[in-house]
């Protein structure tokens, strides 16, 4: 077994411990037993620090001209490249997800370090004729401020970057709050983007528990901005606190994703995508596919073929390559997802597949939940309605392609959606009428590349996308400028009208 590691805040270009000097422990998920680091329990005084060092470096930070800006993020993708396989075990350690798909957390931070460093050299503005003669009048992008960045577990590396990336090429300053159970993955990720050598206070780190730490940053009056992803429940304090505190807010929140098959869909090419969907990640992804709407010509054929692939999955540690699914993140979300199996057996939903926590043989030390088919759901059931976050998916039956959309939209969210079709019309149809920020025709619900928006509608965000040209909307104000040269005072609206 590895020493733990000792994680410590990056606040101001330095490594400190909280004032308090209180530790908090982050394990493997596979393995309890196992410390994978001790992270500082910060406080609001700590929170204070960090939030003076983004304020003072901001100061410089956001007159440093973006294309250069945007080389010291360069330089973060470079040496994410070259630390991508050691942080990639770390995440298998921490967060306990498969290695190829770590390697896929980490790549998607590179992806957006390349991608947000050409940037800089865009940030377009609009120049645009003034009504006036000798006027010339334009847009320019304005950093905001300071910008709390508060990070979920499950994609320790991808999401932080996801964030702080166009936040910093955009001129603003950041402090990162991640998720307890992912501590050690964020202070790596730190300590490269301190290796691309950014000045100190441009980027600091504060550990802890989100009702400390976290909701001192929300709170915090020096604050301009907070873009958080993680549940709506936190999602709903957060709103609340910066719209009491005027501050800029993205949220992104739950999902309650479905795949939609239809009959003339290609059923194995629709197999892997629900198979992927629904237990990639352990269904851990905002993403997940958590409801199956088949349509009823291929519902018993389409079930038998999920059931087989299903039973053939190995649950086990993110490390072994062996593994097709790894642990749940800990002991509450275990609990959790298995609170919702009860539900389901209430509500007269019938297991197929799964629907137990696993605890055999070398299982026994982890967080291992039974990959779980629940079949005969109606949408009216709170497991079709509510986020489970784990390997659970529900299975619905519609008898027409209109009844698939109508239940599909059926949901207080709206992140991600799929349909399997070989029916171009209905494909157009789908990509129009379906109530999600993300579409995919004849992909799964999970995947998303970072140069494209992120996000859902309803209650699964505040309007805002993250990743793509749009995460520079989030992450700067406009500002309108007139210059005048005519050297005399004309008046809009009044001088060129007669
Ligand atoms: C998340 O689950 O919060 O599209 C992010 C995907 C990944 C990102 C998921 N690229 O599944």
């Amino acid at each position: 077994m590895t020493t733990p590691l000792s994680c410590r805040n990056y606040i101001n270009g330095q490594w400190l411990n909280a004032v308090g000097e209180a530790t908090l422990e982050s394990r493997n998920p596979a393995d309890k037993t196992e410390i994978v680091a001790t992270y500082p329990r910060s406080q609001v005084n700590d929170v204070d620090t960090a939030v003076a060092s983004a304020r003072k470096a901001y100061r410089s930070w956001r007159t440093v001209p973006a294309p250069a800006r945007a080389e010291y993020i360069f330089r973060v993708g470079e040496i994410l490249l070259q630390h991508k396989e050691e942080l990639a075990q770390l995440i298998s350690r921490e967060m306990g997800k498969p290695l190829t798909e770590a390697r896929g957390d980490v790549q998607e931070g590179i992806d957006c370090a390349f991608y947000s460093a050409g940037e800089g050299r865009r940030l377009f503005g609009q120049t645009t004729p003034s009504e006036m003669s000798n006027k010339f009048a334009m847009t320019v992008r304005m950093p905001i401020g300071v910008c709390a960045l508060i990070t979920p577990w499950n994609f320790p590396v991808a999401i932080p970057c996801w964030k702080a990336m166009p936040a910093l090429v955009c001129g603003n300053t950041v402090i990162l709050k991640p998720a307890e159970d992912t501590s050690a993955c964020a202070t790596k990720l730190i300590e490269i983007f301190q290796q691309a050598g950014l000045p100190p206070g441009v980027i600091n780190l504060v550990h802890g528990v989100g009702e400390e730490a976290g909701k001192a940053l929300v709170e915090h009056p020096n604050v301009d901005l907070v873009s958080f992803t993680g549940s709506s429940e936190t999602g709903a304090f957060v709103g609340a606190t910066c719209g009491r505190t005027h501050k800029r807010v993205c949220l992104e929140m739950g999902g309650k994703n479905a795949q939609i098959v239809m009959e003339d869909a290609d059923l194995e090419l629709a197999l892997d995508g629900a198979v992927w969907g629904a237990f990639g990640t352990t269904g851990q992804r905002c993403t997940a596919t958590s409801r199956l709407i088949l349509h009823r010509d291929i519902k018993e054929k389409f079930t038998t073929m999920l059931y087989e692939r299903t039973s053939k999955l190995r649950l086990g540690a993110g490390n072994d390559t062996d593994t097709d699914i790894g642990p749940i993140i800990n002991e509450k979300q275990l609990q959790q997802v298995s609170k919702y199996l009860d539900i389901a057996r209430e509500e007269g939903a019938k297991v197929l597949i799964g629907g137990e926590i696993a605890s055999e043989g070398s299982l026994k030390n982890g967080y291992f939940f039974q990959p779980t088919i629940l079949d005969r759901v109606t949408p009216d059931m709170r497991v079709a309605r509510e986020e489970i976050f784990g390997p659970v998916v529900a299975l619905i039956e519609v008898s027409s392609f209109e009844e698939a959309i109508a239940i599909l939209n059926d949901s207080n969210y709206g992140l991600s959606s799929s349909v399997y079709t070989r029916d171009i019309n209905r494909a157009f149809t789908a990509m129009r009428d379906i109530e999600a920020g993300i579409t995919y025709i004849n992909g799964p619900t999970i995947g998303a590349e970072v140069h494209l928006p992120f996000g859902g509608v309803k209650q699964t965000g505040n309007g805002h996308r993250e990743a793509g040209t749009t995460a520079l909307d989030v992450f700067t104000e406009w500002k309108s400028v007139y210059v005048d040269f005519s050297g005399s005072l004309q008046r809009a609206q009044i001088d060129n009208r007669s």
